[in-house]
């Protein structure tokens, strides 16, 4: 999955696709590189951003979503918004991703519902704002499994299909450093959930402390690719049913390297 961000502000690569034509041009070079799905969104959710307004978000999002849909993208919409999910499954995008796997908006999981098609349900414990206050755990896998099982009895119970849902764990919402690493180590017990899991580590902070001293900076967003494709091996070994990325060419290089050794097992 390739990430087309159309924000000014998002914490990877803000600003740089932000004209409907340059996030265009974007998706379909992603597409290029081999992505299977493009995942647009308008809203950053990077700790500390301000949210966009409706009306904005679906300025960014629409005429993005349309352009790609129509040459032949399949199309997921990065949104909490049930409105600009509606819209975008209207404008055609194929899939639905909120962070907030439907707790941020109560309409989502009837929008989702209506539409029948798959729904990639996050981990999640609050908006940007307050999410890393809330990154306390007593035991982060049993925590996040425990709290992704409610999510989907809640969305059955509001008329979701088992067979459209998709599970993340949220790496880098409401989670320190530590908290992602032992889920991506653990990654099989989110797995055994029984669910595809996304898995979306690209370019996160977490990634870019790796190999500097404590106390200063993290590596910036775009010298993160190659311990993100480190990841996507991780990942796929454990049986991921996608990873939600960047710099797209890296991973693909990723999955084939583990389904060639798989082949070869
Ligand atoms: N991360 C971001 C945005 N959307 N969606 C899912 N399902 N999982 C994620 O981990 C995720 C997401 C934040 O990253 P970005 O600002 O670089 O897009």
């Amino acid at each position: 999955m390739g990430v087309v961000n159309v924000t000014p502000d998002s914490f990877s690569d803000g600003g740089r696709w932000f004209e409907p034509g340059a996030a265009v041009e974007h998706g379909l070079e992603l597409l290029d590189q081999g992505a299977d799905l493009l995942d647009v969104g308008g809203e950053s959710t990077r700790p500390g951003a301000q949210r966009p307004d409706e009306a904005e978000e679906l300025r960014r999002v629409i005429p993005v979503v349309r352009e790609l849909a129509s040459q032949g993208a399949r199309v997921s919409v990065d949104t909490m918004r049930a409105s600009v999910a509606g819209a975008a499954l209207e404008a055609g995008a194929s899939i639905v991703n909120d962070v907030s796997g439907g707790l941020a908006d109560p309409e989502m999981p009837a929008v989702v519902a209506g539409a029948d098609v798959p729904f990639i349900a996050m981990h999640w414990r609050g908006h940007s704002a307050q999410m890393q206050q809330r990154a306390q755990y007593d035991d982060v896998v049993a925590e996040v499994c425990a709290e992704l099982t409610e999510r989907v009895e809640q969305l059955l119970a509001r008329g979701l299909r088992r067979e459209q849902l998709v599970l993340d764990p949220g790496f880098g919402f409401a989670k320190l450093a530590a908290h992602n690493w032992t889920l991506l180590a653990h990654l099989e017990q989110v797995i055994a959930l029984g669910l595809p899991v996304l898995v979306g580590t690209s370019r996160k902070t977490f990634l870019g402390r790796l190999g500097v001293p404590e106390g200063t900076d993290p590596r910036p967003p775009l010298e993160r690719d190659a311990a993100t494709c480190a990841t996507t091996v991780l990942a796929a070994q454990a049986g991921a049913w996608a990873v939600r990325v960047h710099d797209v060419a890296s991973s693909v290089a990723a999955v084939r390297v583990v389904a060639a050794t798989e082949g070869a097992r």
